[in-house]
């Protein structure tokens, strides 16, 4: 028998990777008038990275729906483990999982609500899911410390659709 799985896996994952790093800094640039935000411009590095499928270490199931919740909203995970976020969308409106620090959350909620994107843009850390629809993000936690996550469909932050992970 020829290993072919394992092969293809890790050259998926190495693009994964790849494509991760090359967001480095510039994406999340942003203006906020009136307040000097160049201390909290380099928050991404604590938040963790994309998890392997392969070191998964939890699986945690996050309901989304119309009431603008994450349910559960408030989680709790060890240092160092790779979770599997079993999502899914039982609302009517489309609904989605971003993990972040809060300052770079509301800088991107802000950038949604001023330049809605043309297309549903994908990144390592967010899932967006139609309504009904289920789906897996996987995420590292490497740093002690509350990660943030949030809906960032133009109307669902500000109307409290955030949620924390808190590593221990
Ligand atoms: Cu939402």
């Amino acid at each position: 028998m020829k290993q072919v799985l394992p092969t293809l896996l890790l050259s998926a994952l190495s693009g994964i990777a790849m494509a991760a790093g090359n967001h480095g800094g510039g994406h999340h640039q942003h203006d906020l008038s009136g307040h000097d935000m160049s201390s909290m411009s380099h928050t991404s590095a604590a938040i963790g990275q994309p998890g392997n499928a392969d070191q998964v270490t939890r699986t945690i199931e996050v309901d989304m729906d119309d009431s603008m919740r994450f349910t559960p909203g408030d989680i709790h995970v060890d240092q160092g483990e790779t979770v599997r976020f079993v999502l899914t969308n039982s609302g009517q409106l489309p609904h989605e999982m971003v993990i972040g620090s809060m300052d770079e959350l509301q800088a991107h909620a802000e950038e949604m609500r001023q330049t809605p994107h043309a297309a549903p843009h994908a990144e390592p850390n967010m899932l967006t899911l139609e309504p009904g629809q289920q789906g897996n993000l996987l995420w590292q936690f490497d740093q002690a410390g509350t990660v943030d996550f949030a809906c960032l469909i133009p109307g669902h932050f500000e109307a409290g659709m955030v949620g924390r992970v808190q590593v221990h």
